[in-house]
């Protein structure tokens, strides 16, 4: 990742016809190295005269090839209360600006203020690898007395994202499905908590089997060396107590390289990160550098000795993206679907023993066979198709009025 300073590699896809031309040439030139990488390595093989070679090691490259030339998606989640530096850390995160000028809501606005969800989209691009980043902010968070709302809304968005995912997955076009699940849910944990609250632990529970949830101690500039450390030993024996399972670190490979090993090991030992956050950059040195200006220093965010904000955009962005995606799909969308299954062949089953009552005069003792549970199945999968099909209609009549916010930056 680059500096802030030089934001060189981050180039935002701005939706103007040259601009994508430039794009697309330049996608043109990527695939034609990828491809002439792709024959030159054939082409030794056979130089070195390998006779048993047959070619299929180079389907990782093929693979490579196909998912840089469709994209990645990611949509990560921030849950937290107002002023915690969500939207700081957003920004300083991706090195763009995506919360220009927002407003820092009052004492008498939050009182009354509902959570809602505030979703934006960019796409960004780096080496050649495009990734689409949707940030889903919930301000409002815990600001109205009453917390249970909060979480609710929370559930909701990220159930209506895999019910779309699902429905999606199920139809006829399968092609241009686009992932809309939440991949990630950054909580943020106040400074001045002392362990985990209430509210955190309810919030927590509602979502842990929903979502991967990185906990975050926002703020960390505010608490010495010692309170970060107790602060983390606790949240971690809160965790425990209340078995909540947040995101875990999958095992290092034990090929991998030794760097590679010692940056897992100091990225799972950090968890859960005590970021520090800042929308300014600032001269060090001779250095630009994304900072806190203090009376008495600066905070630089990308100092490892300041704080773990470097750890977790490693996590987040360099080395875990993929495994929180595939922990997304594997477990918590198979749990979603699981239970989708099983509510739609129980409705089914309902539904087919009122008919068979209905038929029988309601006077007999209605035993449900195997052959009834089958056609109850096909029923169902019929009725699914139907669903599916009106909703596909009723998508393509809105696409045209419809679109995601793409940010220009
Ligand atoms: N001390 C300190 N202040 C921060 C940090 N991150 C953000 N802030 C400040 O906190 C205020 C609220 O930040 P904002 O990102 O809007 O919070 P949000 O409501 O959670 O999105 C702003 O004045 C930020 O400059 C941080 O890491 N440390
Ligand atoms: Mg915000």
């Amino acid at each position: 990742m680059a500096k802030s300073d030089s934001f060189p590699i981050i180039n935002i896809h701005i939706r103007d016809k040259d601009k994508k031309d430039i794009n697309l040439q330049r996608d043109n030139d990527v695939e034609k190295n990828n491809k002439s990488q792709l024959s030159t390595s054939l082409q030794n093989q056979r130089d070195r005269g390998e006779r048993d070679y047959i070619g299929f090691a180079t389907l990782p490259e093929q693979v490579h090839r196909k998912s840089v030339k469709r994209g990645f998606d990611f949509t990560l989640m921030v849950v937290g209360e107002s002023g915690l530096g969500k939207s700081t850390l957003i920004n300083s995160l991706f090195l763009g600006d995506l919360y220009k000028g927002r407003k820092i809501p009052d004492a008498a606005d939050r009182v009354e203020k509902t959570t809602t969800i505030e979703k934006k989209t960019m796409e960004i691009e780096e080496r050649g690898v495009k990734l689409r980043l949707t940030i889903v902010d919930t301000p409002g968070f815990g600001d109205a007395i009453n917390c249970e709302d909060s979480w609710r809304t929370c559930a909701a968005y990220i159930d209506e994202q895999f019910r779309q995912y699902f429905t999606d997955e199920s139809g006829l076009n399968r092609r241009h499905m686009q992932d809309n699940r939440v991949h990630c849910c950054l909580y943020f944990v106040p400074p001045w908590a002392h362990s985990l609250r209430q509210v955190d632990l309810e919030m927590m529970k509602r979502l842990h089997r929903k979502v991967n949830i990185v906990v975050v101690i926002a703020k960390a500039d505010s608490l010495t060396a010692a309170e970060v450390k107790r602060l983390k030993a606790r949240i971690l024996t809160d965790l425990e107590d209340y078995q909540i399972q947040v995101y875990q670190f999958p095992e290092c490979d034990s090929d991998e390289d030794e760097d590679f090993k010692q940056q897992d090991r100091e990225l799972k030992a950090a968890a859960p990160f005590a970021v520090v956050a800042a929308d300014t950059v600032l001269e060090v040195g001779g250095k630009r550098v994304r900072g806190r200006q203090y009376p008495w220093g600066i905070v630089d965010v990308e100092n490892p000795r300041h704080s773990d904000f470097t750890k977790l955009r490693t996590m987040l962005i360099s080395t875990h993206m993929q495994d929180l995606k595939d922990v997304t799909q594997d477990v918590h969308y198979e749990n979603f679907r699981a239970q989708c299954i099983s509510q739609i062949s129980q409705h089914a089953m309902r539904e087919r023993g009122k008919l068979k009552r209905d038929s029988m005069g309601n006077n007999s003792d209605v035993v449900i066979t195997d052959t009834d549970r089958l056609l109850l199945q096909k029923d169902e999968e019929i009725r699914r198709m139907q669903d599916m099909l009106t909703q596909m209609q009723e998508k393509l009549k809105a696409s045209d009025k419809k679109h995601d916010s793409i940010i220009d930056v």
